[in-house]
């Protein structure tokens, strides 16, 4: 994997994560407690021995920018030619921010260019899956391609959200519509087309070459979904590769986690028992910032003379934590959180420093980080009383809490 560098698209805005992207970009999301979802993509990258990174930012990225000092940069050694470059826009062209996905490489050329890559693999920073590039990088060499597109199939309502591919026996893709409104389902089953994952591997010359065209093209949105690839298609050696799971039976496991239901189901999969995404999974190890905090504590809590147990369970509880007669179940509790005596959290997931007050009760709740719900305040059980605090409850009624929100103190029932 020495003639590749890897590009990392980080630069997403993420509105439809928002509140949890209003101080953030989509990637320094936390996600399972531990993570950012940008973690997934580095653990691939690390664990599939690439080891020449690119990150290109552009949206609130100082949060980013300290998550990958303080977890990553150790990983990477510039003696041996290894880095983890976080690149801000490069502003070659007039206006502050990229134009698209195509732009965002197109402004950073020279620094591709300069690592003399013989393949560019060009990663978007926001899903969460494990995958080894290592065989898609051979594909694409074996098949002599200029690009190859990691593929997966999805239903047709779905893949209106997508790059939908048509391909040839041999892989070969003969037709691409980014986002279509009415997909093109596949021969063999007609409720399931092939989509794009929006991660590529370029053959650098052809990559240097589409890029300068793109770029002189005014009608071009310079985007690779809407652009270069359907560009290429015809005069050049596109290729699709089925990202499945190890044995290659099926399709394997692969979120663009881009809503707040599709965050929470993604979340809620790690802590079912046996989980699509498994952490523990020794093979694979998914790296993280990991704090110097203590081990997650359960003790007996005490009121009046009487004692309740500090529970937790079918969940994920990160180090720190302290659940002191509160009971929790079906949730993530990330560092530094704090579970009263006689509280209840249920199906939510809390972020870093959360306290939880004595007596309250949360559920199907997402709590950003560092915020104070008081005593005896409920949360997620009235969505009434919820929407009169000002809080963004989903389509699926899910309640978000964003950083800084004051919670005012309720009587439980
Ligand atoms: P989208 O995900 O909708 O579709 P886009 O919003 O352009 O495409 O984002 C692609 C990736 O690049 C994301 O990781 C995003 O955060 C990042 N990004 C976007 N603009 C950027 C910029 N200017 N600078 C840096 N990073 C930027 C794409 C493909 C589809 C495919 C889906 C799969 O276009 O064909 O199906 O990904 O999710
Ligand atoms: P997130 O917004 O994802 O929770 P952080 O916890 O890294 O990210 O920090 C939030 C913001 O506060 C960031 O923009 C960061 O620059 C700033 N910040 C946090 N901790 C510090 C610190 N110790 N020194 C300087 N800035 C900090």
């Amino acid at each position: 994997m020495r003639d590749i560098l890897t590009v990392i698209l980080a630069g997403g805005r993420g509105s439809r994560l928002e509140p949890l992207t209003r101080d953030r970009a989509k990637p320094a999301v936390p996600f399972g407690g531990l993570y950012r979802i940008i973690d997934f993509v580095l653990s691939n990258c690390l664990n599939s021995d690439m080891r020449r990174l690119l990150l290109l930012t552009q949206y609130k990225a100082q949060s980013l920018d300290r998550h990958i000092n303080l977890a990553w940069r150790q990983y990477f050694c510039r003696e041996l030619g290894e880095f983890i470059d976080v690149v801000p826009p490069q502003q070659r062209i007039a206006g502050n921010w990229y134009s698209g996905t195509a732009d965002a490489v197109y402004q950073n050329i020279y620094a591709i260019e300069r690592e003399k890559p013989e393949h560019v693999v060009v990663l978007a920073g926001d899903h969460i899956y494990k995958m080894n590039y290592g065989p898609m990088v051979e594909f694409h060499r074996k098949r002599g391609a200029d690009i190859t597109i990691g593929a997966l199939r999805v239903s047709v309502e779905e893949a209106k959200q997508f790059g939908v591919m048509q391909i040839d026996p041999d892989h070969r893709v003969v037709g691409f519509q980014e986002k279509p409104d009415a997909p093109i389902p596949t021969p063999e089953d007609p409720d399931v087309c092939l989509a794009s994952m929006g991660i590529y591997v370029f053959s650098a010359r052809f990559l240097f070459e589409a890029l300068c065209n793109d770029a002189t093209n005014m009608a071009s949105d310079h985007d690779f979904g809407k652009n270069v690839i359907p560009g290429a298609i015809n005069s050049h050696v596109v290729c699709a590769y089925p990202f499945m799971d190890e044995n290659r039976k099926s399709d394997a496991y692969w979120r663009d986690v881009g809503t707040i239901d599709a965050y929470y189901e993604a979340s809620m999969d790690l802590i079912s028992i046996d989980p699509q995404l498994n952490l523990y999974d020794e093979h694979w190890p998914v790296r993280a910032f990991q704090p110097n905090l203590p081990p997650p504590k359960f003790v007996f809590g005490s009121e009046g003379g009487s004692t309740r147990r500090g529970t937790a369970l079918d969940s994920l509880v990160c180090q720190g934590a302290i659940v002191s007669g509160g009971s929790v179940s079906r949730s993530i509790l990330g560092p530094g959180v704090r579970v009263n005596s006689y509280a209840s959290v249920e199906d939510s997931i809390l972020f870093d420093d959360v306290n939880v007050g004595r007596r309250s009760r949360l559920r199907r709740v997402i709590v950003d980080k560092g915020v104070s719900i008081p005593a005896e305040t409920e949360i997620g059980f009235d969505p009434a009383a919820d929407a009169a605090r000002g809080l963004k409850i989903t389509e699926s009624g899910l309640v978000v809490i964003s950083r800084g929100e004051k919670i005012e103190p309720s009587k439980v029932a």
